[in-house]
């Protein structure tokens, strides 16, 4: 493990594996790793400084949470024109998470609110552990979501169920979380960083115009009228296909060389 070649704040702590994972910790664990504005600042911090060689990110937190969401402390006196540069700050972080060059896969565990899970909801990949739940108590606090909580959490859950979980203060546990979309995977207890240690090091051998293809193609093409969207497919499947790592990887398969596809 070497550490990132950048000054993060104390409440973050990124190192990078041999293997080309880096890994990510909320390391504020006495303030439920609340996100302050020197957290905000080193997320895009770290993520604008991840060497070439870096090809997943894994987030996790540390202590009994993953995120108690914003700094509550921080937002007392802000104005209207901070609360919208403070929400914009959130909104450069993250967007570098979502929109970087690389997978991230969140690990989660006890509290995953506000801030936590807009952090949550800008990786690729969520596993959550049974401790985990999902929780939007913005309502409560008199303020609305600001790091992007808006545009990603109704993609994973819809936004009938956001605004229910705003107005009534509604949780999701879990295994309701996994049914509702809040994660992908429900892990063992204590297993979570494992896993995604696993996956991470899986997703770092892959083809890198497939990589961008999942990261930056689909979630367009998702939302793009249909038409556009099968232009743009078409479009990103014969770039992939005609990239010099696809004919090594396809021959490869071809040859015998290549692993099946075989059921965990
Ligand atoms: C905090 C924060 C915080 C804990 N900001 N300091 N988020 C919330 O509304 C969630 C608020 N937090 C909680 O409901 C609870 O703290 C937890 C359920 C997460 C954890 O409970 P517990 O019993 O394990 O810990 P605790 O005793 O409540 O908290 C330990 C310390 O962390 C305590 O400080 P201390 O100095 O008294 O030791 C807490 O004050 C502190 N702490 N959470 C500041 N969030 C971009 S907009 C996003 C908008 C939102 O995220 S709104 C949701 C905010």
């Amino acid at each position: 493990m070497t550490p990132l070649a950048a000054a993060l704040p104390p409440s973050l702590a990124c190192a990078i594996a041999e293997d080309g994972v880096a890994i990510l910790r909320l390391a504020r664990p006495h303030k439920r790793n609340a996100i302050d504005d020197a957290t905000v600042e080193g997320i895009a911090v770290c993520f604008a400084a991840l060497p070439e060689r870096v090809r997943s990110v894994v987030i996790h937190g540390e202590g009994e949470h993953f995120c108690a969401g914003l700094d509550l402390s921080a937002v007392t006196e802000n104005d209207a024109t901070a609360g919208v540069f403070h929400s914009r700050a959130w909104h450069r972080a993250f967007d570098l998470i979502e929109s970087g060059r690389v997978p991230v896969i969140a690990v989660l565990h006890g509290a995953v609110i506000g801030g936590g899970l807009e952090l949550a909801a800008a990786c690729h990949i969520r596993l959550a552990e049974p401790s985990a739940y999902f929780a939007l108590p913005e309502g409560q606090r008199g303020l609305f979501v600001g790091g992007g909580g808006s545009v990603r959490v109704p993609r994973l859950i819809g936004t009938a169920r956001m605004l229910d979980m705003m107005l009534t203060g509604r949780t999701y546990g879990a295994e309701e979380g996994l049914a509702a979309g809040f994660a992908q995977y429900l892990v063992a207890a204590g297993t979570g960083l494992d896993r995604a240690m696993a996956m991470a090091r899986h997703i770092a051998t892959l083809a890198p115009l497939s990589v961008f293809a999942a990261l930056h193609a689909l979630p367009r093409i998702a939302e793009a009228d249909p038409r556009t969207g099968l232009l743009m497919e078409s479009l990103m499947a014969a770039i992939a296909a005609g990239d010099g790592e696809a004919k090594l990887r396809l021959r490869a398969f071809l040859e015998k060389r290549a692993p099946k596809v075989t059921r965990e």
